[in-house]
């Protein structure tokens, strides 16, 4: 069975690590969110790109979620002492893969070719797309004016309170080769544990994208990013409340209504398994906190054998 799995940074790339070992390296594809990506000390850095690739070879800071494990600082320390901007951190080696990039886009390459050479160096063969080859950017409109998503989410910690974000570009996006080969075979589609408002629907907005993958007509199963009435990390309940909508999973169905077919939830919140099965979703409840590899693993396994139980492949 091809699985396609949609992901935006840390929650995401947990259950593509866990698809990653479940699946042989041809059957699973990942589109990436990239409107997280922005220039900083004129590297272009894509924060979800490589939270994804430092996870799916073992060398992430798992505490953190995002970055390189066993890290050292002298840049940023250099940084400091010549008071220039540090507020988003890049560890020593991180630094490598930033500079790598930039020097591969500035060659000439897109972002799809630059993101598979990285990926390729860190041994790393499964089919890896960004949602776009162009530039998108995530905005927020916050009390406290338009913020840059970076700006917002880390400099700020995401404590302005937000009424609405737009995708800066996304008009100008186009579905790559890469990533229409991908939902060309797939046979079925995963949302990821993201934030369905700064990661997946990005990706879903790329104009013709969402379309494509409706016209498959192959289950599309949403992980709920809900545990408990709280999200497991980031600011998806925060934003929830801020835009009105209650933090349960029954509004996660809400936002995906048009679209899933089928949802994953946690053992804490399976009261909500009869509303949404009266909405038409397929539910399984399940444990969906991944702390360790096996917890990993283990959702990513239930999650194709659900798949293949309901679709009869
Ligand atoms: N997140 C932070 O909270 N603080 C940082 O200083 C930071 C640096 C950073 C550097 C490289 C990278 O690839 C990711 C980094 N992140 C940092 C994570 C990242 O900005 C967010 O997790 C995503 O954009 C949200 O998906």
């Amino acid at each position: 069975m091809n699985i396609l799995a949609l992901t935006g940074g840390v929650g995401g790339a947990k259950l593509a690590l866990g698809l990653k070992h479940c699946l042989p390296t041809q059957q699973l594809s990942i589109i990436v969110n990239t409107a997280d990506d922005f220039n900083y000390l004129g590297l272009h850095i894509s924060p979800d790109i490589d939270t994804l690739m430092y996870t799916l070879s073992g060398k992430s800071n798992t505490q953190q979620g995002w970055g390189l494990a066993g890290e050292t600082w002298q840049v940023k320390t250099a940084l400091e002492a010549l008071s220039a901007p540090t507020w988003f951190q890049l560890g020593d080696k991180d630094i490598a893969t930033h500079l790598y990039r930039t020097h591969l886009l500035t060659q000439g390459n897109n972002l799809s070719e630059a993101t598979r050479c990285l990926f390729d160096e860190h041994n790393v063969a499964n089919a890896v797309w960004p949602m776009c080859n162009e530039k998108v950017s995530t905005f927020v409109e916050t009390a406290e004016g338009s913020l840059a998503f970076q700006d917002y989410f880390v400099a700020q910690q995401c404590e302005p309170k937000i009424s609405s974000y737009h995708f800066e570009g996304i008009e100008n996006a186009s579905l790559s080769q890469g990533v229409i080969d991908a939902i060309c075979s797939c046979d079925a589609i995963i949302i990821c544990p993201s934030n369905p408002f700064v990661s997946v629907l990005p990706i879903l907005s790329v104009p013709g994208l969402k379309q494509a993958l409706v016209a498959r007509n192959v289950p599309i199963v949403v992980v709920s990013p809900i545990i408990n009435g709280q999200a497991v990390k980031g600011p998806s309940a925060k934003m929830m409340q801020e835009l009105g909508l209650p933090v349960t999973n029954i509004s996660i169905a809400d936002f995906y209504q048009d679209f899933a077919t089928h949802m994953v939830i946690d053992n804490t919140d399976s009261s909500d398994k009869a509303d949404l099965t009266s909405l038409g979703l397929s539910v399984l409840v399940t444990n969906t906190m991944m702390r360790t590899l096996n917890d990993k693993t283990s959702l990513a396994q239930q999650l194709l054998d659900f798949l293949t139980l309901n679709n009869g492949t």
